[in-house]
């Protein structure tokens, strides 16, 4: 396996994974030995097929219709890079949930702790009376989050609900109110974290009104702004500076790579302005790690390729395989600003949901997941490079990691073409190949792939995703 990620370190003195150079050494294929369901694609019905028509008849009946869904298919069983319907079509994942099933859906680390704590007690509440499990995932989220620096954690259920305890950490630390966030962000569909969305439709339509003091600047979207990463620096800055006020900020929160909205890498140098900026003027500079952290780019967490070290970072989504579980890490001055009985809730930190996050981060470390993702990143990008090639609507093909996108355009404008995004995703739900549309303007195809996606599942998968651009293009 090479050497440990606490060994190895960037040009910051980041933790940085080993590059592999080359893919055939990476066997991407082992691990998916692990998983009892064959990791292959088998389609023997329509998609959805007869058994899950019923159940979205039922669904219709039983649940509120404001709760979406994206592929019409039930699931029964699920394993790595596998979902299998309940009419028996074996669907090739490439949306792990939105980037939760990093280690591969009922990892056998995670499947085997979670049985084992289930039986020794459910829930207790840890403000009420603790357990070890809580404090090791928070030892284990303070030695992996950037920087070397004393911290503290605190466990949450959701990303949204991180968010929101990162907002009043910041705040009581700075005794400020003001929150800045940028455009096409996304944090959550809670009232706080709504009015931190940068988009209307589905997230905010009608649902107002929103928490105040929260203040947007532009950011950084090379495809768009045609802008460096210094250039975009001073465009927010400057609209913090004379809108806000910076010492009216409490904190400046950001999402190091968009996920919702659409992949988007920001030039570089970017991110380090920006958070150089809010060390300058006393703002905590807090990075939604959620959908980028734990492995899902290719380091453990996003930040580490831009030399930034947040002063506070959100997780959730890949920290504990598919179980709810979220967290705010920081300084540990900062952290400990929220006086005591301040930060809680029933269920944060829930033992089953530690058990399974100490199994997934056991399985990430153990299987080197962040190298695995920089391999699938370099799969990925050549194939989709050559789609390029021979599909023009393919504007940019960006990401890191196994969280790799396509934004679409109208051949020969920078027109967003959501209705190419839609009709691709279709074609290849239709074929047993789930993927996700994102982005403001909908025309961003978005892969995120479990880590332990064997080649050849990855492989067949572009071939589908290849055959709809053609047929569609
Ligand atoms: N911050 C960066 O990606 C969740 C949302 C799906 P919760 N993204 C998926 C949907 O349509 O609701 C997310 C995120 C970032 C915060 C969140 C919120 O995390 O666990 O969904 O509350």
């Amino acid at each position: 396996m090479g050497q440990t990620f606490a060994e190895a370190t960037t040009p910051y003195g980041c933790r940085w994974p080993e590059i592999p150079r080359n893919l055939q050494g990476m066997s991407l294929s082992a691990l998916s030995q692990e998983f009892d369901i064959p990791q292959e694609r088998r389609v023997v019905t329509a998609i959805p097929g007869p058994k899950s028509d019923a159940l979205m008849q039922r669904r219709a009946d039983a649940v509120a219709r404001g709760v979406g869904t994206t592929l019409p298919v039930f699931i029964e069983r699920a394993a790595g890079g596998i979902l299998v319907d309940v009419d028996g079509n074996h669907l090739i994942d490439l949306g792990s949930g939105i980037a939760v099933t990093s280690v591969g859906n009922s990892n056998p680390e995670v499947v085997s702790r979670v049985q084992d704590q289930v039986a020794l007690f459910t829930h207790t509440c840890f403000m009420v009376t603790p357990y070890e499990g809580y404090v090791e995932v928070c030892e284990a989220l303070n030695r992996l989050t950037p920087g070397d620096h004393a911290k503290r954690s605190a466990l949450f259920n959701s990303g949204a609900e991180a968010v929101e305890n990162a907002v009043k950490i910041a705040r009581a630390y700075t005794k400020r109110q003001a929150v800045v966030v940028v455009e096409h962000a996304y944090h959550g569909r809670t009232n706080l974290t709504m009015a931190m969305t940068a988009k209307d439709m589905p997230y905010k339509h009608g649902f107002g009104p929103f928490a105040s003091d929260i203040y947007r600047v532009p950011t950084s979207y090379p495809f768009r702004d045609g802008l460096d990463g210094a250039q975009a620096a001073v465009v927010a800055i400057t609209k913090i500076e004379k809108e806000v006020g910076s010492d009216q900020v409490a904190a400046l929160v950001i999402e190091p790579i968009q996920g919702e909205g659409g992949f988007v890498v920001p030039a570089p140098g970017f991110l380090k302005a920006l958070s150089d900026f809010c060390t300058d003027n006393g703002i905590v500079f807090i990075a939604d790690e959620i959908q980028t952290g734990f492995a899902r780019t290719g380091a453990w967490f996003a930040c580490d390729y831009e030399g930034v070290i947040p002063d506070v970072i959100t997780t959730a989504k890949g920290i504990a395989g598919g179980l709810p579980l979220a967290a705010v890490t920081g300084r540990a001055e900062i952290m400990d600003a929220a006086h005591v009985g301040g930060l809680g809730g029933t269920y944060g930190g829930n033992p089953v949901a530690c058990a399974a996050a100490i199994g997934s981060i056991a399985a990430m470390e153990a299987h080197d997941l962040p190298s695995r993702a920089q391999a699938i990143e370099a799969l990925m990008k050549a194939r989709l490079v050559t789609m390029q090639g021979k599909v023009p609507a393919i504007a940019e093909v960006r990401g890191r990691g196994a969280m790799i996108a396509v934004e679409l355009v109208i051949p020969g404008t920078d027109q967003p073409n959501d209705a190419l995004a839609g009709a691709v995703a279709k074609a290849c739900h239709a074929q047993g190949v789930v993927v996700l549309t994102a982005g403001t303007y909908g025309n961003v195809l978005r892969f995120l792939p479990p880590l332990v996606i064997s080649e050849e599942l990855l492989n067949e998968a572009l071939d589908i995703i290849e055959e709809a651009f053609i047929a569609l293009r």
